[in-house]
Formats: C-alpha cells, sequence, structure tokens
C-alpha cells in the first residue's frame, strides 16, 4: 500500500516532463545576432514556429559566450521615442508563430565572454514554461545587418 502510493507520487512528478515537452514542438528559424562593440549589449533574433497542438511558453535563456541573456521587448511611444522593457514570458501559440526581430522582441545579450566576429555561431539555449530547453545556434552578424 506504502510503495504503492510512492509510486503514483513519482509517475505524477514524471508525468509534465514526459508530456508536456513544449520545446520539442518548437523550431527555431533564422536565428541571428547583431554583433555591437563589446561592451555593448547585442541583439539576438530568431522565429520560434510551434509545430505542437497546445501553446509553448518561452521563459528564460542563457548562453555560455554571455554573462546576461534577458527576454525584452522593444516598443516605440507616440512621439517616436523608443524603449525597450523585461518580459517574464513568451508565449508561442499552438500551430503559430512568434518572431523575435529587431524593433520588436528580442534577446538582449550582455557581458561577451569573449570578443566575437561575424560568422561566428553562438548557442543560445531556450528555457520553456514546462522546463523543456532548445539549444539555437545563431549566426553572428555585422551592426549593419538589415535582418
Ligand atoms: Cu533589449
Amino acid at each position: 500500500m506504502k510503495r504503492h502510493a510512492w509510486l503514483i507520487g513519482f509517475m505524477t512528478l514524471l508525468a509534465p516532463s514526459v508530456h508536456a515537452a513544449q520545446a520539442d514542438h518548437i523550431k527555431a528559424n533564422h536565428a541571428w545576432i547583431r554583433l555591437l562593440p563589446t561592451n555593448l549589449p547585442a541583439g539576438a533574433y530568431v522565429t520560434l514556429d510551434n509545430q505542437g497542438s497546445s501553446a509553448a511558453t518561452l521563459v528564460s535563456a542563457h548562453s555560455a559566450a554571455y554573462g546576461s541573456v534577458m527576454l525584452h521587448q522593444s516598443t516605440t511611444d507616440p512621439a517616436g521615442n523608443s524603449d525597450m522593457h523585461m518580459l517574464d514570458r513568451l508565449v508561442v501559440p499552438a500551430h503559430g508563430q512568434v518572431s523575435l526581430a529587431p524593433a520588436s522582441y528580442h534577446l538582449m545579450l550582455q557581458q561577451a565572454a569573449r570578443p566575437l566576429k561575424p560568422g561566428d555561431t553562438v548557442e543560445i539555449t531556450l528555457s520553456f514554461a514546462d522546463g523543456s530547453q532548445l539549444a539555437v545556434p545563431f549566426l553572428v552578424r555585422p551592426a549593419n545587418t538589415a535582418d
């Protein structure tokens, strides 16, 4: 009896990672970083395509190449001033897409571990609300890249 209860508890713990691996349904396309001088924060952009039948919620990101990776949204007020603020989550709808792109959602990269140059590839790991993760290679492109 006691052992049975333990087993059910254990299976309940396992269930979320077995059934709801949000990262497994995400395809990351057009992943790139706009390279800026080392002391300035760089923006990382990617299109997330959710091929699953439930929403996937991006909650954080990290990379060995940067001391800090934050999820940001750029906004422009009616006077034309642009600003950005932190997001604690970004929902990719079921069978939908979200684009992280210049002047919109982006990953803000700070404290580069080493100097990077155009053509380099930087891996950034995206973490989703269920704890699942997706490692995405981002191409480093020059500051003047249009998109
Ligand atoms: Cu930013």
